[in-house]
């Protein structure tokens, strides 16, 4: 499995801590908040879609419990994951699929003892099985339920849109139809700080992997940790701070406009209050920092307002509106 990608690849760093999901998920969960896994779902043309499958604590995995409440019943909605996009999830490239109101009852039993997928000897990635190795019906508390008759609602999805969901609402995902178009979509897992991540574990098994724990952490996403059950990494593997604070989103874009003007004006040296037309700017110049702004920041500035505000600084204010609301 492509577990925890976010120690390693700094826009997933950045992603887990993104100001949108986190409005969302401190509305639902409270402010002090750990991601304690990330994972990425790759669906390639004509491959099969994610079994029907109820997740409350992991112990799916190889009969431990992952994630443990202390504060709260075993049973409280204490994880979400949220789902992202990375490309568009429609039926044919395999989006995700709900049991509206499943969450209520357990029509999974993720203790029971089950003959596919505990015994770790395969590689998920060569068995035919629905669940990365697992026959997750092996886990049905009936097992003549059938899960295709409980109403289930797809999902679709643009590229950079996410569903929020706990694991308990069971789900699915359908196959990917298509001979061309690869669906990927990045899970981040989060859960309030009373929650023990891998309790007492050293390591666990899941999906014919052995996963060593000695180096693993959560990272705290928001709010304060006053339960110190947990290890918290506050950097990524490459030494960069897990943060997504307006400051530093501020900073950020200020540097990327600065690069895109300073290209285009052909002026490294290109001061953040310089004004464009003292360093030899025109109105074709102005047209692609406009249509570079678009492409690559996704914001647009009329001409009139970029030639008003031709520094910068002018530049980076006036279209910070814009990407407030783009930040939700
Ligand atoms: O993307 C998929 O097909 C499955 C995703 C999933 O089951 C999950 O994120 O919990």
């Amino acid at each position: 499995m492509n577990y925890d990608r976010h120690f390693d690849i700094p826009e997933l760093s950045r992603h887990i801590m993104h100001p949108t999901i986190l409005k969302y998920l401190r509305g639902i969960l409270g402010a002090d908040l750990l991601c304690w896994r990330s994972e990425w779902f790759a669906k390639f043309p004509g491959g099969r879609g994610t079994e029907w499958h109820q997740v409350r604590d992991y112990s799916y995995t190889d009969g431990n419990p992952l994630i443990v409440p202390t504060q709260t019943d075993w049973n409280a909605y204490i994880d979400l994951t949220v789902w992202t996009a990375f490309t568009p999830a429609t039926k044919e490239t395999a989006c995700m699929r709900f049991l509206p109101g499943s969450h209520k009852k357990y029509y999974y039993d993720e203790k029971k003892s089950v003959s596919t997928g505990r015994n770790g000897d395969y590689q998920h990635t060569q068995t035919d099985t629905g669940f990365f190795g697992y026959d997750f019906s092996e886990f049905k508390v009936d097992p003549s339920w059938d899960p295709e008759s409980a109403n289930p609602v797809d999902m679709e999805l643009q590229a950079g849109e996410c569903v929020i969901f706990t694991a308990s609402c069971a789900h699915a995902s359908h196959n990917n139809s298509t001979e061309r178009q690869t669906r990927l979509a990045i899970s981040g897992r989060y859960v309030p700080t009373h929650v023990r991540v891998y309790p007492d574990l050293e390591k666990y098994n899941a999906h014919g992997e052995t996963f060593d724990l000695t180096n693993y952490a959560t990272v705290l996403v928001s709010g304060t940790d006053t339960y110190d059950h947990n290890k918290i990494r506050t950097t990524n593997n490459r030494d960069q701070l897990f943060s997504f604070s307006q400051a530093e989103e501020k900073k950020t874009m200020l540097n990327a406009i600065h690069k895109i003007c300073a290209d285009v004006l052909n002026y490294p040296e290109l001061k953040m209050d310089e004004d464009f037309f003292d360093v030899g700017g025109h109105s074709l110049m102005m047209a692609e920092i406009q249509r570079q702004l678009h492409d690559d920041l996704k914001v647009h500035i009329n001409m009139e307002s970029l030639f008003r505000n031709s520094s910068v600084i002018k530049l980076s204010k006036a279209i910070q509106p814009t990407l407030t609301a783009q930040m939700g």
